[in-house]
């Protein structure tokens, strides 16, 4: 396995050297530079060969590859080395999230970045695109008390490279399922740097110290294969060996549980091909890109690795249509960003050919899981769901699976015990928009020491954009003393209850409040008239906060009578459609689709009115 690697670091090098072609190719129109962290792991060499692939598709790309060697220092000369070939986009897998964070805030903002498989801290850059480590570690937690059962065992637990926050993330999810059985110990915990070899070695010690492990969880599948190799020697009796990443080349995690190696992996996709696939897109400019891609984890066992390698989307029963048939069950017409947003699936599904069943429920979850129901007896190709409510889905989700039809949960979350119930979410990250509304007012009141008394008026009880924007509203609020949410009262996303609702807190405040903090539009610009009415100035008197940014709310900012609104991006009709027509061809899709998104003040409302929706 050592000469494995060594050859392919020989080639990897040797293919470095090949691409360090400048721009000055005749016929490049578009360089990119790829700095990745290390060539020393396969999911990463993997992941160089993702990008090379994708690239193929553009005669006029070229792209440059540099590898950092595990050195963030090196790894941050590598990416100055890249400004100077002048590449156009650069994407980047940081060797350490912390050393690299301010260099790609810098590159930012010169050209496009892609951040690939570990998160920057913050919100500077144009893309991330990786996994969902803690749904990983979930998982993993899971699949091992389901090995073990109520009898347990004693497990060791080899993670990869400390500081990465893949290490922490699944570590944590894997924890936080097997404390569930008390029957389960993690024995040993070790860090093998996500080496094959480095597991091997400690695995050869901890065996002798400890004979009789039932499992080993390693936090990839080339360090589970190391430990496998580890304790081979000692052929002992049934160890179970689960590990990460699930890809399909040599010794590869497919292979390992094809050949009964490995217990199980999850398949951790390096995201290469969707960067390439994004790059382009930015680099043409196109206009709906979003701010994350959290990729698919698969569970892959022994019963399944082969149907996984060839996995056809099987529809039983089903006449075959000329075109694919969506059923969306949406909430209602409750809001303006809902109106904005119908208007955007509506257009996308015109415009990708694909036949849409939009259904309204008015609100109810119960009638919504008719909807459903009737969207599974008509056997519709995908179903389209904006929830209501986050909780009660369970039923209905199992038989939509059962039925083999993929749901894409759109705008808003479920909270589910099997979040493999549903296929990808696409919308917004609502406890950074509560953050962002909490932030702007913290700033707006400056270094005053004026107790601040705040009226929130929230969304639709149950609803996830309404628990999250609270959360993130309260986060902020946390390391203040002098702000206090003085009411918090539901008015549904309507206007009508924002006023109503409004109204008979002003009659029990009277002028004791500073500032009112609605979750949306609509609920906002009820309660500016609620203020007006009771005969004082919204914006002035009381300061008003919104989420949604409709054109509706940019004219009471331009009229100075709302101070600030995040945005909530309704148009999500073409991601919507993409990933529809993904699924019907069989194509992986990601698991989360998470909308860009800014806010708008009094001064830029009038520039964004000019060019909203
Ligand atoms: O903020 C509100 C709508 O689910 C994000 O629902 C959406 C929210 C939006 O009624 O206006």
């Amino acid at each position: 396995m050592k000469k494995f690697i060594v050859f392919i670091l020989i080639i990897s090098i040797f293919l470095v050297l090949i691409n360090n072609e400048s721009k000055e190719d005749e016929g490049t129109k578009y360089l990119i530079g790829m700095s990745q962290a290390n060539l020393s792991e396969p999911w990463r060499i993997m992941m160089n060969e993702d990008i090379k692939e994708a690239v193929k598709k553009y005669r006029d790309v070229k792209v440059i590859f540099t590898d950092a060697g595990q050195s963030s220092k090196k790894q941050i000369n590598d990416v100055d080395k890249l400004l100077d070939y002048g590449i156009d986009i650069l994407i980047i897998s940081m060797n350490n999230s912390e050393d690299l964070t301010p260099i790609v805030e810098n590159v930012y903002k010169k050209i496009p970045v892609i951040v690939l498989d570990r998160h920057v801290k913050g919100y500077d850059y144009t893309l991330f695109i990786g996994p969902d480590n803690k749904f990983i570690g979930e998982e993993t937690g899971k699949f091992i008390v389901d090995i073990l059962g109520d009898k347990g065992g004693d497990i060791v637990e080899i993670q990869g490279l400390l500081g990465s926050p893949p290490v922490s993330d699944r570590s944590k999810g894997m924890r936080s399922e097997i404390k569930k059985n008390k029957n389960i110990n993690i024995i040993e915990t070790v860090v093998a740097d996500w080496q094959k070899d480095k597991a091997e070695d400690k695995m050869r010690e901890i065996i002798k110290k400890h004979p009789s492990i039932d499992l080993v969880c390693a936090q990839s599948d080339a360090m589970a294969f190391g430990a496998y190799k580890g304790i081979e020697e000692n052929k002992l009796g049934n160890i179970h060996f689960l590990g990460v990443d699930g890809l399909a080349n040599y010794n590869g995690g497919l292979s390992l549980v094809e050949e009964g190696i490995l217990k199980g992996t999850f398949t951790c996709p390096t995201g290469g091909k969707e960067a390439i696939e994004y790059a382009m897109e930015i680099l043409q400019g196109k206009k709906t890109i979003p701010k994350k891609i959290i990729l698919r984890a698969n569970k892959i066992i022994r019963d399944n690795v082969g149907e996984y390698l060839n996995k056809k989307y099987k529809k039983e029963g089903n006449e075959v249509r000329a075109s694919i048939l969506l059923g969306f069950a949406q909430t209602g017409m409750e809001s303006s960003w809902r109106d904005a947003n119908v208007k955007s699936i509506e257009k996308a599904a015109v415009d990708y050919g694909i036949d849409l069943d939009m259904v309204y429920s008015d609100n109810s979850q119960e009638k919504q899981i008719r909807i459903v129901r009737e969207f599974i007896r008509k056997k519709v190709d995908v179903i389209g769901l904006s929830p209501v409510v986050e909780r009660g889905w369970e039923e209905v989700f199992k038989e939509a699976k059962e039925a083999n039809i993929p749901i894409i949960l759109c705008d808003r979350k479920v909270t589910i015990d099997d979040n493999n119930l549903w296929t990808s979410f696409i919308g917004s990250d609502f406890i950074e928009e509560g953050k962002r509304a909490g932030r702007w007012m913290i700033d707006y009141f400056g270094n005053s020491k004026d107790v601040i008394n705040i009226v929130e008026l929230k969304g639709t009880r149950g609803a996830n954009p309404a628990i999250e924007r609270k959360i993130g509203f309260e986060e902020v609020l946390r390391d203040t003393s002098n702000f206090k949410i003085i009411k918090s009262e539901y008015a549904n996303f309507r206007m009508d209850m924002g006023k109503s609702v409004m109204k008979n807190i002003l009659n029990q405040e009277k002028g004791k409040i500073d500032v009112v903090y609605a979750h949306n539009d609509d609920m906002a610009l009820g309660a500016i008239t609620a203020i007006e009415d009771y005969g004082l100035e919204p914006g002035k008197d009381i300061i008003v906060i919104s989420i949604d940014g409709t054109v509706p709310a940019l004219k009471a900012l331009a009229a100075g009578k709302l101070n600030f609104a995040v945005e909530c991006n309704p148009v999500l009709g073409p991601q919507i459609m993409e990933v529809t027509k993904d699924l019907f061809e069989n194509k992986e899709v990601p698991k989360q689709i998470i909308t860009e998104e800014e806010v708008f003040t009094q001064e830029n409302a009038k520039k964004e009115l000019l060019t909203k929706y």
